[in-house]
């Protein structure tokens, strides 16, 4: 696809074309940086190198022939929206959280300036009129998880159409009953918007599908635990990020091609960083593409991560879907089940969170946990704290951090992990 047919592309989607070229022009910069300045990398990072590079590009021009063939197309900012129901309804599932700061000024005419920078990038990113997947959405699905969200959903509804779908704070039995007739309600909205009636079979083959994702990123995740580390923290993140928005079939077949090159370095000793290289797992906020900021201070400090405990991570594919059902209303049975296991701190209480952090660590042989909070970011502010404790109870160090998009604090940060992984040598 030419420079002149992307750029066509973009018009039709009403994007800023000034300000969004100059948003590809920094993130180029930002990626060169962060990632191609990286050693020892798997040849399989081409595919993550060649995705980034198209994510405005050949993507998007996927999304539009699907969109021209009947498909429809459904943003999402959370992992609570259940993938397997949306493919079900043979729509396409992207993800729209944002991870840079753009249109932040008419955001906050939207949202208070205490927001988190998350929300307040995905409203900056539509205003702005800089995301072409936010323009191609024939619906976006909100959630009820954080005060923040839920409140921004109210102004953010006035500018896409928007579904929001209640999410539970409590584990209790009627909480499993509240999200799954949630999932029913999401399930007749995507029946209304594609037209298309969402059966055992179509949910069954969209179980798999989802499954085998999430199982292909749980293999890539266990080969991290080897020392030398076979894969860097920062593209093990962009295969996360990626998960969010590629087509998930020909991702799953990347990811599992990484996982075998990933095997044979470990059989022969390789890795990217050398052996006894202290190991970080981080824990907290998901990171969004392309918020790749704690990743490379923490990389270019003398430390690898091996993990990371987020939704863009660990807690999005910890658990399967049962796929032993047969019938739809089991088959919604054991999709509230699994999705009600997810641990965000938006729960209360959310105790297991900190058992796993301690699991997750044990592990991958981390070394220390750092935690990642977003500024502004309430529910795992209050959880950091008990991290903390987790963690001292556990024997491992912790450092806890918490910053914004911004880089004006990136040589203060640097100084605090560099003395922290210091102290783990
Ligand atoms: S399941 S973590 S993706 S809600 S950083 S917007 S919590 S103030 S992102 Fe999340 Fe779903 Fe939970 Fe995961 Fe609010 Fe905090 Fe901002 Fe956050």
């Amino acid at each position: 696809m030419t420079d002149a047919a992307h750029t066509a592309m973009w018009e039709r989607l009403d994007l800023d074309l000034a300000a969004h070229d100059a948003l590809l022009a920094v993130l180029g910069k930002f990626y060169g940086d962060i990632y191609l300045s990286q050693q020892g990398r798997l040849k399989g990072a081409e595919y993550l190198d060649f995705v980034l590079s198209e994510v405005h590009g050949l993507r998007i021009r996927e999304i539009q022939e699907a969109k021209a063939a009947g498909q429809k197309v459904v943003g999402t900012f959370c992992v609570f929206v259940p993938e397997e129901l949306t493919l079900a309804a043979g729509a396409v599932q992207v993800g729209l959280c944002a991870g840079a700061k753009a249109g932040t000024d008419k955001a906050e005419q939207l949202v208070p300036r205490n927001t988190c920078d998350l929300i307040k990038s995905f409203i900056g990113f539509k205003l702005a009129r800089l995301c072409p997947y936010t323009e191609s959405c024939d619906l976006v699905v909100g959630e009820t998880t954080c005060d923040g969200k839920k409140k921004a959903y109210e102004a953010f509804g006035e500018h896409v159409p928007l579904h929001v779908m209640e999410v539970p704070q409590c584990k209790a039995p009627c909480d499993v009953a509240l999200l799954r007739s949630e999932f029913v309600r999401y399930k007749q909205a995507l029946e209304t918007l594609t037209g298309n009636v969402i059966t055992a079979a179509s949910l069954a083959a969209a179980t798999k599908r989802v499954n085998a994702k999430r199982r292909a990123l749980q293999r890539l995740a266990k080969l991290r635990a080897a020392d030398p580390a076979p894969i860097s923290g920062r593209d093990a993140l962009l295969v996360n990020q990626i998960s969010f928005y590629d087509d998930p079939d020909r991702f799953t077949a990347k990811v599992n091609e990484l996982c075998d090159e990933m095997e044979a370095r470990i059989a022969t000793g390789e890795g990217v960083a050398p052996k006894g290289t202290p190991r970080i797992l981080l824990a907290g906020c998901p990171m969004a593409v392309p918020n790749w900021k704690l990743p490379y201070l923490v990389e270019s400090s003398g430390a690898v991560i091996v993990g990371e405990e987020s939704c863009i991570g660990e807690r999005n594919t910890r658990d399967l879907t049962d796929e032993a059902p047969a019938d739809l209303e089991g088959m919604l049975d054991a999709l509230a089940a699994r999705y009600m296991r997810i641990d965000c701190a938006c729960f209360t209480p959310n105790t297991e969170r900190l058992e796993h952090i301690a699991a997750l660590a044990r592990d991958l042989g981390a070394d220390g946990v750092i935690h990642y909070g977003l500024l502004f970011c309430q529910p795992y502010a209050h959880e950091a704290l008990k991290v903390d404790k987790a963690m001292e109870a556990a024997g491992l160090p912790f450092l806890a951090i918490e910053t914004d998009y911004g880089m004006e604090d990136a040589g203060q940060l640097k100084t605090r992990v560099e003395a922290f992984v210091e102290t783990l040598a």
